[in-house]
């Protein structure tokens, strides 16, 4: 007995704006559908943002819909519970997935909590955020005696746990109960597999790379789905890597070495099939910006996708040291000091994070951690 997990397909994302980007989302959905057809699970579990949003286009409506019949003619079933991405956090708000229900999509949901696959149980609850916690920690109990009497048990949930995502999670692993036989998780884009109760608790990752900061997991881990085999009575996982539509180049070049550095980034981009997404930064020695970033456009914007340069001089990083050094210049006692008297940590630990991500100049992690903020606090 075998099953294939995958989740966080993050269809109808158009990275920096491009249509290529939304296309390679498509492109790996579909190679991981024929895939599936060629490796023949029992059924398949995807574990949440399924979209990128709750409102999703067209065009990544039809590459589901087309996946899904094909599925359904291969006569595997699909299982699918909605992530952050693919639902609004209002009340009896639909994920898009309800469209696919008709052509065989069965959705765990509050209202279908659980399903019965070859005398598996298959149940979970869609994404809730952090506090909603309490309700989440109640409806695991309720899964966990509804499970009960079946030999084989999962568990689906669109979650950020405590022990793998210490900053942003939303659930404790120690308020998850240890009945379960294979966690099939989604969430956190990096692909995890742990020992956890009776069985593997396991993330399979996003299928593209959304976020740069997902390629240092990439390189190591790869990215695709997981085929799980439930026929021993440890659930046996095994890697699926799918190919990338194209590379995804992050490079750290000294000034000093500018030329060297551009030619031989050059030379391997000519070794590529299809243009690259390039992120260059330029550290150390006194350089003109303009005229680094000029150079820059002029040898890769026809050769790669799109050219994201950061520039960080040596009068910057010198100015990072001194700050480091004289503790009474230190930022984040001086944000934590002016942010007491909203007597609230979670608006200090907002700015904190904001300001570590955008010093690094990582302007997506900061996107990211306020819509979050504003979707637990504000968006009911
Ligand atoms: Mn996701």
């Amino acid at each position: 007995m075998k099953f294939a997990h995958l989740a966080d397909t993050h269809l109808g994302y158009r990275q920096y704006g491009l249509f290529e980007r939304e296309m390679d989302f498509y492109n790996v959905f579909n190679h991981i559908i024929d895939k599936l057809i060629e490796e023949r699970p029992d059924f398949v579990i995807h574990s949440g943002d399924l979209f990128e949003f709750s409102r999703p286009p067209t065009n990544a409506l039809l590459n589901v819909q087309k996946g899904i019949l094909a599925l359904k003619d291969a006569g595997i079933p699909v299982y699918a519970i909605a992530g952050n991405h693919d639902i609004i956090m209002r009340k009896n708000a639909l994920p898009p997935h309800v469209l696919f229900k008709e052509m065989g999509l069965k959705i765990i949901s509050p209202k279908n909590q659980f399903f019965i696959e070859n005398d598996i149980f298959i149940g979970g609850t869609p994404y809730v955020s952090k506090h909603q916690a309490t309700y989440l920690t109640e409806s695991l109990k309720n899964l966990e005696l509804m499970s009960k009497d079946y030999d084989k048990r999962i568990l689906v949930l669109h979650q950020g746990i405590d022990k793998y995502l210490p900053f942003e999670y939303e659930l404790e692993l120690a308020n998850i109960p240890e009945s379960f036989n294979y966690y099939a998780m989604g969430h956190i884009h990096a692909r995890i597999t742990d020992d956890f109760g009776q069985g593997k608790l396991a993330y399979p990752g996003s299928t593209e790379i959304w976020k740069i900061d997902e390629l240092g997991n990439y390189q190591k881990n790869g990215k695709g789905f997981y085929m799980v085999d439930m026929g021993g009575d440890i659930p046996e996982i095994e890697s699926i890597n799918m190919e990338m539509s194209r590379e995804f180049l992050r490079e750290n070049i000294v000034f000093p070495e500018l030329d060297a550095e551009i030619e031989k980034i050059k030379n391997h981009i000519s070794t590529l099939s299809n243009k690259p997404l390039l992120s260059l930064t330029v550290e150390g020695g006194n350089f003109n910006r303009s005229e680094v970033y000029d150079k820059l456009n002029q040898v890769f914007s026809d050769i790669c996708l799109s050219l994201r340069p950061n520039f960080k001089s040596q009068s910057l990083i010198d100015a990072e040291e001194i700050l480091k050094d004289v503790s009474a210049l230190n930022p984040h006692k001086l944000i934590s000091g002016r942010l007491k008297e909203f007597e609230n940590q979670k608006i200090t630990d907002l700015a904190l994070s904001l300001f570590n991500e955008m010093s690094n100049g990582n302007t997506e992690n900061a996107e990211e951690i306020s819509k979050k903020f504003y979707e637990e606090f504000y968006d009911n």
